[in-house]
């Protein structure tokens, strides 16, 4: 199995936050609970991923769970929706994030660069949704995929059921959330749930590959296009976050700059130097 020279940073209690040749690798990290989330992980995550934004070294972020046995098994059970165990969790007693998953899952989503799940073992439940948010899929032939929503007494008609239902069709996703059933790798390849199945064995290093193909494109590209491709289901939303890159564009332009500096200059600004584009 080839190893790759993960740098460590920050400190976390539910995650590891690792970063290597631009490439950030976001680990939950509570493998004894098949890696469910807990409010505090929630918060570490949005937190790792927060960091992935800002920082410009790095250019597309992998998201993993712990060993070999689970990517993510969705809520800690035993906090979801009640006010008893909170174990040690300091943001669920401080009473704030709770299940706050869904910003997460926009987060992932409006991230202007790339977010591979990289699932070994269980996706299911609200880990499965974390999975279905990013942007691509490599599964190891463990993988397991499914949803236990009406099993467990909890549902996401959000992203879970119209982003599910965009990428596998309407049947199929309802399917998955009416019948509770677990699907393989294999499964999930044919209904376009991943992007490929490698040999667990090779989940990594296939991952970093994969990675690495994409830090050799143009990230204003990138970030076009995954903007691009979310903008029609995310509304207006959407077309603020292709705006706010129109935006960023343009500021960049000497006709947007002629403007600013007219106004800094008290001036009239000359914007009679600039075509009028056909
Ligand atoms: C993942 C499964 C299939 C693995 O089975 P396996 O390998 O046989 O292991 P187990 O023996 O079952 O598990 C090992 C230990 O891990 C504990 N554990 C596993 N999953 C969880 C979990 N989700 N929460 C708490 N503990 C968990 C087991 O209890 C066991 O511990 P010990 O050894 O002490 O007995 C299998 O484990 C499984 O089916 N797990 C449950 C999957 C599930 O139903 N998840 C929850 C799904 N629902 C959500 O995620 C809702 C939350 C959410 O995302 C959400 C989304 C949108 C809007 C709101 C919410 C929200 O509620 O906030």
């Amino acid at each position: 199995m080839e190893e790759f020279a993960w740098e460590p940073e920050g400190e976390y209690s539910d995650i590891r936050f690792e970063v290597f040749e631009g490439i950030a690798k976001i680990t939950i990290n509570r493998p004894e609970v098949r890696n469910a989330f807990r409010p505090q992980t929630l918060f570490e995550l949005q937190q790792a991923f927060e960091r992935v934004r800002d920082d410009p070294s790095i250019g597309v972020a992998i998201l993993t769970g712990e060993g070999p046995l689970a990517f993510c098994s969705g809520g800690d059970q035993r906090i979801r929706g009640n006010d008893g165990y909170l174990g040690d969790d300091t943001v669920a007693r401080a009473g704030i994030g709770r299940l706050n998953v869904l910003d997460l899952q926009i987060q992932i989503r409006r991230l202007p660069k790339p977010v591979i799940a990289m699932v070994a073992g269980y996706a299911i439940g609200g880990g499965h949704v974390l999975h279905l948010v990013c942007d691509l899929t490599i599964a190891a032939d463990n993988a397991r995929f499914g949803q236990t929503g009406p099993r467990v007494g909890s549902f996401d008609g959000g992203y879970g059921a119209g982003l599910l239902a965009r990428t596998v069709g309407i049947k199929k996703a309802k399917e998955i959330w009416f019948l509770c059933r677990q699907y393989n790798a294999d499964e999930a390849l044919r209904m376009g749930l991943v992007n490929t199945v490698v040999p667990l064995e090779n989940l990594e290093a296939e991952t970093v590959t994969w990675c690495r193909e994409i830090l050799a494109l143009s990230p204003l590209a990138l970030r076009l296009l995954k903007a691009s491709f979310n903008a029609a289901d995310e509304g207006l939303a959407g077309i603020q976050q292709l705006a706010g890159d129109a935006t960023m564009l343009f500021y960049m332009s000497e006709e947007a700059q002629e403007g600013r500096d007219a106004y800094l200059a008290k001036r009239k600004p000359a914007f009679d130097q600039f075509p009028r584009r056909p």
